[in-house]
This record gives C-alpha cells, structure tokens and sequence, in this order.
C-alpha cells in the first residue's frame, strides 16, 4: 500500500524543500483547505434543499437558507479571513475588493470564484471554488488596494481549485509542479493522490459550447472543423466533451489531455470568464503542468489587468492543440 499524505503533511514537506519559506505560505494554503471542507459540507447536501428548504426561504431551524453560491463566499471570506493572513480579497460574487474579518498583518492577497458552474448545483453535476494568490505590492497592509489585487497573472504565489464531484479533489501550484488531493471523508482530510500532475502535449478531447455556433466567429469555427476531421496521426477526430463547469472541463482536460475553448464571440468580444477569478489561476497550474493557457493571442499570464472583473476569451489545455487553436485564431491556417 502506498503511504499515506495528508495535504497538511505534504505542505510542510514541501516548505522543508525551500529553506528561505517562512511558512506563511503554507498557512494560507492550509486556510483555502479548511474553507473548502465547510464548502463541501454544503454542496454535497445540495439536493436536499426542498426538504430542508429552498434558498430565499426560513429553514426549519428559523435560519435564512442563502444560495449555494452566496453561502460559499461568505465561508471562505469568514473561515480563511479571521486568521489575518490576508490583507484584501476579491471574490466573483462581490462587486469590489473585500476587507477580511482580520486584516492587519496580512501579506498577500486572495482572488476566488467560491463557486463556479453554479448553475450545475440543482442538476448534480460537478461545481469547483478556484482560489488565485498574490504578494502585496508593498510592506504595509493597511495601505493595500485594488493595485495589489490588479497583478498579472505571473505574480501570482499560489493557485489552485477545488472539484466537487465523485469525489472531491483539491489541486494547487505554487509554482513548483502540480498536485491534486482526494478528500477522504471518513477521516476528513484532503490525501495526496497525484502527485506531479503532467498534461499530454496533445489531447483527444476538445470542450467548447457549440451551441453559441451562430455567435462563433470563422476562425474558430475553422478551428472545430479540424478537430472533426479524420487524421489518425494527430489522432482526430478529437470527442466533444463540455461540462458547462470550467472547474469540471478544466479538471478532465488536464488529467486526460485536450483543449477547453470559450473564445470571442461576435456578441462577447473579451468571451465569458473572468480573468482574475478564474482564467489566471487555471492558467498558472496549466502552465505547470506543461501545458498553455492564451486569450488567443496573447499568454494569459502576461496580460495587464485593468480591472477586477475583467472578461478574457480563454484557450486552455495540452501545449499543441491550444497552438493549434492560436494558429487558426491568428489566421495562420
Ligand atoms: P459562472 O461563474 O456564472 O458559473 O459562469 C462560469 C461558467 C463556467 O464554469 C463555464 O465554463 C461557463 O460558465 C459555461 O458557459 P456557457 O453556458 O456559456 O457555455
Ligand atoms: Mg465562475
């Protein structure tokens, strides 16, 4: 049998590979960790709302039962801010940075979805929380603002998500390789499970919604059309495969290999997904395990951002196809 690792375990063994680490680091992550268990506690439960009670309505304990979306954000802004790591948050859900509980010694900023592909929650499909961290720009932090939060992806300390499916499964980077942990809940840890997560230089699946056909430019179009055609060399056609969870899709093409694409459209022209909350962090562990993350154009991580919920059009996955996609995007096919 394998030994067994505990995430905390495996946070202080990779502190010990970096003497200059304070540890704070492996605070913070350990934080993120523990909020994700109250997360889970709930999603899991998700179908019992019509009997304990819809959202909007009085459960029967007299308590106010919020959206599952809602009630994430306020755990992991409540459970990972009253240590005062933190010196400022951005979440989806809140419109501007948010102040933690606890904030005065804090070093480094926190960016989240809490819980992204909600509206998959009433229909028993996977959902994820995707968590992006920075070092403030300065050494105060009661002088820390939105500057701190706008940092280009390639600043970021630490990213990682949450998957709460079958199983559920916590993925991070610091920037050293990635790693992925299966929640036990019999014993109620996070347990090392793969370690060193590597994503094939080619995939065999491709996920983007083709029912926004119609709104596609001919660009990728052209793209998709090469992905149906019959090439047993570059092992097409690649299988559709889309979740409508970027979590869930993001997940099985970096385990399997393969490409997400949600590109520009002729009526979204920067796309769906928010660059801070959800492209940059996904885009870090990409990167780490070996695979590229672009707007189409451009490495995600290198765009300056100019605001918190700024939309960016996202090719994501093993390292070829989503060069591939970029050919086609810059007409080069
Ligand atoms: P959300 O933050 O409102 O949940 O939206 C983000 C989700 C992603 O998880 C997913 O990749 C995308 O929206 C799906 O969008 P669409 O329904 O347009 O395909
Ligand atoms: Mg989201």
């Amino acid at each position: 049998m394998k030994k067994l690792i505990t995430i905390e375990r495996h946070f202080a063994e990779e502190q010990k590979l970096h003497p200059q680490a304070t540890g704070e680091l492996t605070d913070l992550l350990y934080d993120v960790a523990f909020a994700a268990k109250l997360v889970r506690r709930e999603v899991v439960r998700a179908g019992l709302a019509d009997i304990l009670g819809m959202a909007g309505t009085t459960n029967v304990q007299g308590e106010e039962v919020k959206k599952l979306d809602l009630f994430a954000n306020e755990k992991i802004i409540n459970a990972i801010g009253q240590h005062g790591r933190f010196a400022l948050m951005g979440s989806e859900e809140n419109e501007g940075t948010i102040i933690p509980p606890k904030n005065e010694n804090g070093r480094y900023v926190l960016l989240f979805d809490p819980l992204d592909g909600s509206s998959n929650i009433d229909v028993n499909v996977s959902v994820g929380t995707i968590f992006s961290i920075y070092r403030l720009t300065g050494d105060d932090p009661r002088k820390a603002d939105i500057k701190d939060c706008l940092q280009k992806g390639s600043e970021q300390v630490a990213a990682g998500y949450v998957i709460y499916g079958s199983s559920v499964m916590m993925v991070y980077t610091t920037g050293h390789g990635v790693h992925g942990f299966t929640y036990d809940p019999t014993i109620g840890e996070f347990l090392l499970s793969h370690e060193n997560i590597t994503i094939p230089a080619r995939g065999k699946y491709y996920s983007i919604n083709e029912g926004s056909r119609k709104q596609l430019h001919d660009s990728t179009l052209a793209f998709i059309g090469w992905l149906k055609e019959e090439d047993a060399e570059t092992g097409r056609p690649y299988s559709t495969r889309y979740i409508g969870s970027l979590v869930a899709d993001f997940h099985r093409n970096l385990l399997t290999g393969g490409v997400f694409v949600y590109p520009a459209t002729k009526t979204h022209r920067n796309g769906k997904l928010r660059l801070m909350y959800e492209a940059n962090p996904l885009a870090f562990i990409c990167e780490q395990a070996g695979g590229r993350a672009t707007d189409g154009k451009q490495r995600i991580l290198d765009i300056d951002p100019s605001e918190l919920h700024q939309r960016t059009p996202l090719y994501i996955g093993s390292r070829d196809d989503v060069m591939t996609a970029e050919a086609f995007e810059q007409g080069e096919r």
